[in-house]
């Protein structure tokens, strides 16, 4: 990971106690990011020392994950240009705030990670 902006900013605003978040935004200052595509299906394993995680779906179908502060929601990818793809999340239980991520490739080969609730947290990964 090169940068991030906001990232505590939307565990904020989803609600998170200041004592789990700064475990968190410390543990997410290092992630590992493994992607794997074949076609329409993609599989992302996102590891720290505090919390890994692991989704797999094909674009335009609709799976199950969790949001970024935990909460288990149903996800739909979509394709939004054909370096990008637009996830939107409905929470299973309760109500909630709506939150979203985006995953783009860009042309020099970082990938940009969006992850919002209102408040937009970006993050910029590179190839190792
Ligand atoms: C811990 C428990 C409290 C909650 C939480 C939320 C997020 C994270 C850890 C925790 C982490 C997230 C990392 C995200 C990354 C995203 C990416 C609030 C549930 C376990 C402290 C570490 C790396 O860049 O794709």
């Amino acid at each position: 990971m090169k940068s991030s902006e906001n990232f505590e900013e939307l565990l904020k605003a989803l609600g998170v106690n200041v004592f789990l978040r700064k475990i968190a935004v410390a543990a997410a200052s290092k992630p590992s990011v493994e992607i794997t595509q074949q076609g329409e299906s993609l599989s992302i394993q996102t590891s720290t020392s505090v919390r890994t995680t692991h989704v797999s779906f094909t674009v335009g179908e609709s799976f199950n994950e969790a949001t970024v502060d935990g909460r288990l929601c149903t996800s739909f990818p979509k394709w939004e240009t054909d370096r990008k793809i637009t996830c939107e999340q409905t929470l299973q239980k309760g109500e909630g705030p709506e939150t979203s991520w985006t995953r783009e490739l860009t042309n020099d080969g970082q990938m940009i990670l969006v992850s919002s609730r209102r408040v937009v947290c970006t993050r910029v990964y590179e190839r190792d």
